[in-house]
């Protein structure tokens, strides 16, 4: 089984591109920008990824992001990521980044776009890998910050195929942006949103009809949802679940607990992703094992799951076929 899965041409439709610093490039880009950290060591730094919930990684993650300062740093990180895509045969990816994070350290939107864009433009050249890039409104910042991040991307609109929206989700609901998401729309940028990753399942409802987004990040809150089930199933609105970050999170105590066999059944278009691997403990080879483990999937699971990510994701039919 960990052959089959890691010789199958995958798809990863969510991922946070800072979510793939790993503590050993924490620490050299910290060093080349002269950053002084309060971990003492790579290993000091990976003993703190223990969390609680939700938020307790988010303090984490954007304490580990502040290394981040110059194009050549979002691109050594970019390049470190697909590289990794590389040797674990996923062949497409449509990465998040968090400009708003990184525009707090006055780091230009250029600086951030044109380092992600040169790598992902040098693994299509390189390796065959193809790419969409996400850009992603922290929604426990205000509704006038995600309007002001979105006016920024404006000279870099054709790096960008889509926005997100994630982040602390408890009190801050989706209908929140639902302005800024007309506006992105207006604009041209497809929509998506984390949705009942510790949020309710009126959330994932919220996103669909306020947001009108067309693909739910996480959305495991609807299994306890039966009439948000069969719509997800009957419009095959996709949902990007990340089995490591939820268990990480404790979304789920146990891996087994994870309905992914439930949606499978249900006809719902479930995709499997690594979300923050360098956090949560694996990336795309790891999330389908340790879930193909936990719950005992078949390789006809298994392909369908990674087929639903084809299916799922913003390539044209022409460039999907490629990919089945
Ligand atoms: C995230 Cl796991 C998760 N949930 C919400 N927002 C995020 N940003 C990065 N990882
Ligand atoms: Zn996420």
């Amino acid at each position: 089984m960990p052959d089959f899965i890691a010789d199958l041409p995958k798809v990863e439709l969510h991922l946070h591109i800072e979510g793939t610093l790993e503590p050993e490039l924490v620490f050299s880009l910290a060093k080349r920008n002269g950053i002084t950290l309060n971990y003492l060591d790579e290993s000091a730094l990976r003993a703190a990824y223990e969390f609680d919930d939700l938020q307790s990684f988010l303090n984490i993650y954007y304490l580990g992001m502040q290394v981040l300062l110059t194009e050549q740093d979002f691109y050594d990180l970019t390049w470190s990521y697909l590289s990794r895509c590389h040797a674990e045969n996923v062949r497409h990816v449509e990465i998040f980044f968090d400009p708003q994070a990184h525009l707090e350290r006055k780091v230009a939107m250029k600086c951030m776009v044109l380092g992600i864009h040169r790598a992902l433009e040098q693994a299509q050249k390189q390796w065959g890998i193809s790419s969409c890039l996400i850009l992603s409104f922290l929604r426990h910042l205000s509704e006038a910050s995600a309007f002001d991040t979105l006016r920024l991307a404006e000279p870099f609109r054709h790096y960008f195929s889509g926005v997100g929206l994630d982040s602390a989700e408890k009190d801050n609901p989706p209908s929140k942006f639902s302005r800024v998401f007309k506006a992105a729309k207006e604009q041209g940028y497809r929509l998506v949103a984390h949705a009942g990753e510790e949020g309710p399942a009126e959330y994932i409802w919220q996103a669909l009809d306020v947001l009108n987004v067309e693909r739910i990040d996480h959305g495991v809150a609807a299994i306890n949802d039966a009439p948000l089930m069969a719509r997800l199933a009957k419009e095959r609105i996709p949902l990007t679940v990340c089995p490591l970050s939820n268990l990480k999170l404790k979304v789920i105590q146990q891996m087994s607990e994870l309905p992914i066999a439930q949606f499978l059944d249900a006809g719902v278009c479930v995709t499997i992703n690594s979300d923050d691997p360098a956090y949560f403990g694996g990336y795309m080879n790891a999330n389908y094992q340790a879930l193909q483990e936990a719950i005992n999937l078949s390789k006809a699971d298994i392909l369908r799951l990674a087929l639903n990510g084809v299916e799922a994701c913003w390539l044209d039919e022409a460039e999907k076929m490629v990919l089945t």
